[in-house]
């Protein structure tokens, strides 16, 4: 099945409640810059990353797919998905360029479009192509109800109507300048939830060491399942450090751009939960290899979500590490199979490909150039 045609797009979709944000990041609309793969089998494979929407950023990724990436494709076997890979790593010149951000996310996208393709022309969703099984259940935590510009009577709130839902796991976003605040909150979500829901918390990388020590040591005093990048997102011994120092366990991935970083994190003993996102680290052939090196150490993988549950959760389903799975619901309406939550457990998809096809109207109403 010969590649005819790579093309390059860039949606830009509104968020939940207009403006959502974390302690590092604001957003209005999120990015999906990706990707449509033609062959002349008549397959079409779609991949694509996940941004903050900013258009110049998104440009970036898109030129990196359009220009660099999509002539070394037309012309190969779109099945020989992990050569291809190799392929492109090593003689696009992108690893001189970046090994991070940009050229990792092009080629994500890329590498996301390719395994659609290859599941689709077997005929089978990709979770099945990965081996899994129909019965595996895969279930959702919900992040769409704790961002930290909400109040705390928000949080409570939605943590609540969340519950109700039938979410078991619920996550907070937290690093306000003032962390007592973030206690503050914690605690009235906790109150609110009861003993029996999974409460994780979020810093997104905005701790330094001190604080991280001091006011980690008091997530224990909430049951907190999990407190995800206390620190800078490449500090191994700092991560380390905190792992031995408090009891809350340590959840981190979703800004390592390579399996290495995950064995050297897994290695020093500085991440409990793991949680690589394919869309990051250069698509689905190195999130499986990252997956699988988890795996080997005992360690649980959550899938970073973002927007890409549709195909962590293939790999969630096709993988026994990977239980749990975070839920943000922004691009759902956008796919011709979006991810659907019942009763807190995520329905396993059913259409061929890996659940990237997107609905023809999305790209007519979120494409921006
Ligand atoms: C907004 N999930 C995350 C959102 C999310 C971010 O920046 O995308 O909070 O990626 O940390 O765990
Ligand atoms: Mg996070």
């Amino acid at each position: 099945m010969k590649i005819t045609r790579v093309e390059p797009f860039i949606l830009h979709v509104p968020v939940t409640g207009a403006r959502i944000a974390d302690s590092t990041n604001q957003v209005t609309h999120w990015g999906a810059p990706g990707v449509i793969v033609y062959t002349d089998g008549g397959i079409e494979g779609f991949g694509y990353t996940g941004t903050l929407g900013h258009l110049t950023t998104d440009r970036l990724i898109r030129d990196c797919i359009g220009e660099t990436l999509g002539p070394l494709l037309v012309g190969e076997d779109a099945i020989s998905v992990r050569a291809l890979w190799q392929k492109l790593h090593s003689t696009s010149g992108v690893h001189w360029v970046g090994r991070a951000g940009v050229t990792q996310m092009a080629l994500s996208a890329v590498d996301i479009a390719l395994w659609d393709i290859k599941a689709k022309a077997a005929d089978m969703p990709l979770w099945k192509l990965l081996g899994g099984s129909e019965s595996a259940r895969v279930e959702a935590y919900n992040t769409d109800g704790g961002w930290l510009n909400w109040s705390k009577q928000e949080l409570v709130d939605c943590a609540r109507a969340m519950v109700a839902d039938g979410f078991r796991g619920v996550k907070l976003k937290i690093g306000k300048p003032d962390s007592h605040e973030d206690l503050d909150r914690i605690e009235a979500v906790r109150n609110a939830i009861g003993p029996r829901v999974n409460l994780m918390v979020d810093a997104n990388a905005i701790w330094d060491l001190p604080t991280a020590l001091r006011f980690g040591a008091r997530l224990k005093d909430f049951d907190v399942y999990w407190i995800e990048e206390p620190l800078g997102p490449d500090d191994v011994p700092g991560h380390a450090q905190l792992a031995r120092s408090i009891t809350t366990p340590i959840a981190l991935g979703e800004q390592l751009y390579s399996p290495i970083r995950f064995r050297d994190f897994i290695t020093a003993g500085a991440v409990h939960f793991v949680q690589p996102d394919a869309t990051r680290i250069g698509g689905i052939t190195p999130c499986w290899q990252a997956v699988e090196l988890a795996s080997t150490f005992g360690l649980p993988v959550v899938l970073h979500a973002a927007d890409m549950v549709q195909v962590h959760l293939q790999m969630s389903i096709a993988h026994s590490a990977c239980d749990l799975l975070e839920y943000i619901p922004w691009l759902r309406h956008c796919f011709e199979e979006p991810a659907t939550v019942e009763d807190g457990f995520f329905k396993t998809p059913q259409m061929p490909g890996a659940g990237t096809t997107l609905r023809a109207d999305a790209i007519d109403k979120y494409g921006v150039q």
